[in-house]
């Protein structure tokens, strides 16, 4: 089916992106709002806006039936959710299809099978991925001793209807284990309204690796290399970075081929990422996103391909743009997160922004809806803008990053800008030695 006008059910830098994507496609493009984003620059540039609700995510961006009713206004024939709000929900897959309106992204079936962390572990298997040792799935209170000393201790405690670290319990030997899985279960129910939990071996040590995806839903899909996303607080990415340091080109190929694979033998539909814990040369999976990542610019800069041009082709059933032999992988890339919070405790920080310059020239890419005289709303995550850095080598990266990070200017608001400059002056970072638990360690280090 054609698509000849895209309805964008996101905000903020997200929203601009995919109109960005939609204009450069020749497809119309209708913008959604809370009456908070009245004065939002995606809701300036797109050819239509539909003001959804008031400022509480769960009365606006996260309402589905004004999203198809405002479809429906419009004319609407397809759906960018982007990521966060709608972007993983089947039931609003569903519901669109119902509608006859294309949902880009995976099918409704695919959401729902990656949401829950044990099936998507089980799928991993079926499909030659790596995973981590553990449970084969959910473990019960009276089972835990035993399948904990099968896989060996430490283990760790994970709720299946989880994710991005939420409801995960740590239990370092068997005296510390009951109350590790009844924590686990109790915080799960009350974060999840579900209380199944599986175990894993627990990883001390690991990189954060991601592999980004794309299928066509009929068999074909690509791999277009990893990210490393290690450098995190509370289970939030700061920045981010194409290639891992830590792998080399044949690594690289390989577990990007196995990546592929799987997705070709599900048939998976639109962009993806296949997340790895990576130690000592080996490859973990822990779970699959079904959606465009926060950090797809860098792959889009090593790659020079448009992950949005991409899901809107194959959602349309025109096809991949491209074959896995014509994908080369040219220089490094890295991401900062441009955050309206104080860089240190990371408190969030609206407010209006009083200046604005964003930096330039070559290599450089600021995906950012902020402008002087923009009033940040205090409903919403605090991610203002994205800088994105590409150079030939990583050392030439991280020059032009530092140049790059001395031009940008936003006053008014704290941000994250001088947290970058002090990481991009670290010894550990230039060396790009560091795991998971590194950028946690270095703030309470260097803490005043
Ligand atoms: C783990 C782990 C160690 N061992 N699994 C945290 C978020 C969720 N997506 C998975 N997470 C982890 N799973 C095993 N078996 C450590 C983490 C983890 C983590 C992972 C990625 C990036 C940052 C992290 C910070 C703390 C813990």
């Amino acid at each position: 089916m054609t698509i000849s006008k895209i309805l964008i059910a996101n905000r903020g830098e997200i929203a601009l992106r995919v109109l960005r994507a939609c204009k450069e496609l020749g497809i119309a493009t209708v913008a959604v709002h809370s009456t908070a984003d009245a004065d939002a620059m995606h809701v300036r540039l797109a050819d239509e806006s539909v003001c959804i609700g008031p400022p509480p995510s769960r009365d606006s961006y996260l309402n589905i039936h004004q999203i198809v009713a405002a479809c429906e206004i419009t004319g609407a024939d397809a759906v960018h959710p982007g990521y966060g709000f709608l972007s993983e929900n089947a039931k609003f897959a569903d519901i669109l299809d119902a509608h006859g309106i294309t949902f880009i992204g995976p099918t409704a079936e695919h959401i729902r099978l990656m949401g829950d962390k044990i099936t998507a572990k089980k799928t991993a298997v079926e499909l030659g991925i790596p995973v981590v040792p553990g449970s084969a799935g959910e473990v019960l209170p009276e089972n835990a001793l035993e399948i904990a000393r099968q896989i060996g201790f430490p283990v760790l405690i994970k709720a299946t209807a989880g994710g991005g670290g939420r409801g995960m319990k740590v239990a370092k030997n068997e005296a510390e284990l009951e109350e590790a899985v009844s924590t686990a279960r109790s915080e799960a129910l009350a974060a999840f309204g579900n209380d199944a939990v599986y175990m894993e071996k627990y990883l001390g040590h690991p990189r954060h690796i991601e592999v980004q995806v794309v299928g066509d839903g009929e068999g074909n899909a690509i791999h277009l290399g990893e990210r490393d996303c290690s450098l995190q607080r509370r289970h939030q990415k700061v920045w981010e970075e194409a290639n891992s340091p830590a792998l080399n080109v044949e690594q690289r190929m390989k577990i990007g081929q196995i990546c592929a694979d799987a997705m070709k033998k599900m048939k998976y539909r639109g962009a993806g990422t296949i997340e790895f814990l990576y130690e000592n040369g080996e490859f973990y999976f822990i779970e699959m996103n079904t959606r465009l990542q926060v950090e797809h610019p860098i792959t889009e800069a090593i790659t020079g391909i448009d992950l949005v041009h991409e899901q809107i082709r194959v959602a349309s059933g025109a096809g991949l743009s491209v074959t896995q032999d014509e994908i080369t992988f040219s220089g490094h890339a890295i991401e900062c997160r441009i955050n309206a919070e104080d860089p240190r405790t990371f408190v969030p920080s609206p407010g209006t922004i009083t200046h604005f310059h964003a930096p330039g020239g070559l290599g450089v890419r600021v995906d950012s809806g902020a402008y002087a005289g923009y009033k940040i709303p205090p409903y919403y995550d605090s991610l203002i803008g994205k800088l994105i850095v590409h150079g030939r080598t990583r050392v030439e990266c991280m020059m032009r990053l530092r140049r790059v990070l001395d031009e940008f200017v936003v006053d008014g608001i704290k941000t994250t800008l001088p947290l970058f400059q002090d990481l991009v002056a670290n010894q550990d970072i230039a060396n790009g030695d560091y795991d998971i638990h590194w950028l946690e360690d270095y703030l309470a280090r260097t803490a005043p």
